[in-house]
């Protein structure tokens, strides 16, 4: 497996102190080796959503997704989650406690498309579900809506099996405009985000949830099955 070290060392000085970094190689190793596990079983999960669509694309004649994007959490991410839930930093601990280092994200072309993908993954027999978070049927106060998964993948490596935990964010293409320009928007430095601003965004949430309805009964009335 191929790791680069010097790199890792960088990046671990955002989440370890000096003293752990010196700690050693076998450290630098493992949480590299951990990265490379999160980043195989985002493969797995991805493969899984791509079959998917080639098959519903069939029966459908249509895509029902339009993008799948993967990341893997960042190390300042990861060490400001720790320190919110006031874990004591360790590489155990970060496969143990936290569900999202390995992150994919599934842009669907409608909401009914988020849930049929999202039962079809489930019924396939090495995923197992740990976490289910409707913020479509429940969304959150700003407005945010998705579909979020937790779930386990095996892995198979030359030697053992691993269960590897994922999280699946699904959500249409109206969700996914509408999250990334409120990340933009939230995170702009030395920006003030007041009352009135999010109450905006909530706005065009029930606008663009208002969209995906629209388009959906559309979809029907043009599939046919309305
Ligand atoms: P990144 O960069 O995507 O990793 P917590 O993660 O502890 O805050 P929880 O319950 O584990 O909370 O996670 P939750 O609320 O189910 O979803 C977390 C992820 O969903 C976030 O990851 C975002 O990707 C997305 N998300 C949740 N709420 C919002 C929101 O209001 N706006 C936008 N744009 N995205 C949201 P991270 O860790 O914040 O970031």
């Amino acid at each position: 497996m191929l790791v680069n070290e010097n790199e890792i060392r960088e990046q671990l000085k955002g989440i370890f102190s000096d003293e752990v970094i010196e700690y050693g190689k076998p450290l630098m190793q493992k949480f590299a080796t951990l990265m490379a596990y999160y980043r195989c079983a985002m493969m797995e999960i991805e493969t899984k959503f791509n079959v998917l669509n080639q098959e519903f694309s069939l029966a459908l004649d249509r895509n029902p997704i339009s993008s799948i994007r993967s990341r893997l959490k960042s190390l300042p991410s990861i060490r400001e989650k720790l320190e919110r839930r006031e874990i004591t930093p360790s590489v155990d601990a970060i496969e143990a406690e936290l569900n999202d280092i390995a992150g994919v994200r599934v842009v669907c072309s409608f909401p009914d498309d988020v849930y049929m993908l999202a039962d079809a993954l489930l019924k396939q027999d090495d995923i197992t579900l740990v976490e289910r978070k409707d913020y479509i049927q429940n969304p959150k106060p700003n407005g945010y809506r998705s579909l979020h998964l937790i779930v386990t993948v095996p892995i198979f490596l030359a030697h053992e099996k691993k269960l590897m935990k994922v999280e699946i964010q699904l959500r249409t293409i109206a969700m996914d405009s509408w999250a990334s320009l409120e990340h933009q928007l939230r995170y702009k430095k030395d920006y003030k985000f007041d009352e009135a601003m999010a109450k905006e965004l909530l706005y065009c949430a029930e606008l663009s949830s208002e969209l995906d309805s629209r388009m959906d009964a559309l979809r029907e009335r043009v599939q046919g099955d309305a």
